[in-house]
């Protein structure tokens, strides 16, 4: 029988069960010790297959898990396909580094990204300059706020088949936005001064939900990867600035990298703010880049 991991707790996993055998629904898994010695850990996601077991409080076995066309780590999710980029425009003030992080790391793994900026009953303008910034880099933006919730009949159509997350800061709206899109109180949601008294977001646990035969994913974040420990180099970093690669057609360098040469088409012809950022990733990533140790993104 084959399925999808959808949530896990203490080393049970429940499996929904995809295809094989006449059961059709989810069943409680143990992991098999072969997959735990080869150091990978079944992650929500994971596609796997399962047989029976003969123990009545774990009934079946996870003996194989399939290859991952991705996986994120802290909280670790595997095969997402779309990536809901979730940022507030006001409380938190939004963390745009991040952001642009973010959508490197999307690119580098094969996943779709689409921005929300929430919050915009608080601050409409700064929303809309937002939107307008990352929309001009070629990128789906949507902006909710409460007087205006992200709904599924406006996001359906930019979302791919398979895993839709939510990736972003603690407090930005991530498990609210999803009650809405699922149209129901699904995850518990927190307000932001409680939350930053205890330093932790609300959502702690991962769960893959139902959404028609795909799936919907929140998640405490996602904000902690690091570029270089997903083994992102500095030639990387342009494929989260598909504005700036472009431009660089324009460049009178072949090997132009926009950082200082001379007769640049990019530097001065693109959001101060998105150059800056770059400049800073291919820096930063530059000097790290005789540190890799093989590792892959995978
Ligand atoms: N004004 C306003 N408040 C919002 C909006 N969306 C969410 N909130 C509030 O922001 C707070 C945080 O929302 P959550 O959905 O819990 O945030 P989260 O991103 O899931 O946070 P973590 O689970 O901690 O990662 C709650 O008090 C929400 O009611 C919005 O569009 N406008
Ligand atoms: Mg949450
Ligand atoms: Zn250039």
């Amino acid at each position: 029988m084959q399925g999808i991991i959808t949530k896990g707790i203490g080393g049970v996993y429940e499996v929904k069960v995809i295809s094989g055998g006449s059961f059709d629904g989810r069943v409680l898994c143990a992991a098999r010790g072969g997959i735990r010695n080869r150091k990978i850990t079944p992650a929500i996601g994971d596609n796997v297959v399962i047989s029976e077991t003969s123990d009545p409080d774990v009934p079946y076995i996870i003996d194989r898990i399939l290859e991952r066309k991705n996986v994120l780590i802290r909280p670790p999710v595997a095969n997402i396909s779309t990536l809901i980029l979730t940022f507030a425009c006001k409380d938190p003030e939004p963390d745009l580094k991040l952001l642009d992080k973010m959508l490197i790391i999307t690119a580098t793994l094969d996943i779709k990204p689409v921005i929300v900026f929430t919050k915009g009953d608080l601050d409409r303008n700064y929303c809309e300059q937002l939107a307008k910034v990352y929309r001009d880099c070629g990128y789906t933006v949507f902006i909710s706020g409460t007087d205006d919730m992200i709904s599924l009949d406006k996001i359906r159509d930019s979302l791919l088949p398979g895993i839709t997350g939510f990736a972003g800061p603690s407090g930005v709206g991530k498990s609210t936005a999803l009650n809405s899109i699922l149209e129901g109180e699904h995850m518990k949601t927190g307000n932001v001064s409680e939350r930053l008294k205890r330093g932790k977001h609300t959502t702690r646990h991962v769960e893959l939900f139902d959404f028609g035969d795909d799936f919907l994913v929140d998640t405490p974040g996602f904000t902690s990867l690091s570029l270089y420990e997903l083994g992102i180099t500095y030639s990387d970093v342009i494929l989260g600035y598909p504005e700036i690669s472009e431009l660089s057609t324009g460049c009178k360098f072949d090997d132009c990298r926009h950082i200082g040469e001379k007769e640049c088409a990019v530097r001065g012809n693109v959001d101060q703010g998105r150059y800056d950022r770059y400049k800073e990733f291919y820096e930063e990533l530059y000097a790290l880049r005789n540190t890799y140790t093989g590792r892959i993104r995978k």
